[in-house]
């Protein structure tokens, strides 16, 4: 095989990771779907080429998805995944004792199955009883949604391609916030604010016109185009900046970089994004 696998960024950058074997490769409805296993990050995961996730980096992509929005929403029994195939988002989740139910809504069977098997360190919170796995669409999840508002809903999906693209439309952000309690907290990937700033921008527009508080924070993702990634957090009356300190706390004696300083930095947005938001 090649020593190299690697991402082709829209045939402007390419983000390559020396690579010893590959875990498993497979062609599902909607993608490819490749583990690898790199020098540098371990195991890694691959959709249509491009990188999702790696043992070796995942802890702060799948910390700042959740914390955030679990120490700071009043309430946090129940939670929505959107996408997530890999379990790192319900294994940060599953770890504030207060949260009593988590749905998590993947499209594709086969990320589950071949994350399961082959990254089990990132999904390491399948067995949990609370955690409740759909093999089904996210946006018609929501659309449909009638049952007991969520809390907290967490849309860890991929970029804006093919099935994905809706996850980034208003009409999805619709029917999240109509899913939410009205204390709820929304949080979504968002983007590189470099190199895919304009896409950044459209999913801040997108979420104003659906929330009251939208605010986007930031991190550094080794595997992801840029570096800096970005999440956007929404909700109709919660502010992030109130952070539930005991929860906050009590996570932190466990996380590799979430805390309350780190939480408070990431939402410091750079001026090149903040001239456009107060326009
Ligand atoms: N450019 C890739 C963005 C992928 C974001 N989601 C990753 C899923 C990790 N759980």
């Amino acid at each position: 095989m090649s020593l190299w696998s690697e991402e082709n960024h829209e045939g402007l950058m390419k983000i390559a990771l020396k690579t010893k074997a590959k875990c498993f490769e497979g062609v599902s409805e909607f993608q490819k779907v490749e583990i690898v296993e790199t020098e540098a990050l371990g195991r890694a995961l691959l959709l249509d080429g491009v990188w999702m996730t790696a043992e070796g980096d995942e802890k702060t992509y799948h910390e700042m998805i959740s914390h955030p929005a679990l120490t700071t929403a009043p309430r946090i029994k129940r939670v929505l995944i959107i996408g997530g195939g890999d379990g790192g988002t319900a294994r940060e989740v599953l770890r504030h004792p207060e949260v009593e139910c988590v749905d998590l809504v993947e499209l594709d069977a086969m990320v589950v199955e071949a994350c399961r098997k082959y990254l089990p360190s990132i999904g390491s919170a399948w067995g949990d009883p609370r955690l409740h796995v759909h093999i089904a669409d996210g946006i018609r999840w929501v659309k449909n949604y009638q049952g007991a508002p969520y809390d907290v809903i967490l849309v860890d999906g991929p970029d804006p391609i093919g099935p994905a693209e809706g996850l980034f439309a208003r009409d999805f952000y619709e029917s999240c916030a109509k899913a939410l309690s009205p204390e709820g907290v929304f949080v979504t990937q968002s983007e590189s604010p470099n190199m895919m700033r304009e896409l950044h921008l459209k999913i801040l527009a997108e979420l104003k016109g659906c929330f009251k508080k939208v605010l986007p924070y930031y991190k550094g993702v080794v595997i992801y185009p840029g570096g800096e990634w970005s999440w956007t957090y929404a909700s109709q009356s919660v502010d992030p900046m109130y952070i539930n300190l005991e929860r906050a706390s009590r996570i932190s004696k466990d996380t590799y970089i979430y805390n309350e300083m780190v939480h408070r930095g990431a939402f410091a947005v750079p001026n090149h994004i903040r001239k456009v938001l107060e326009r």
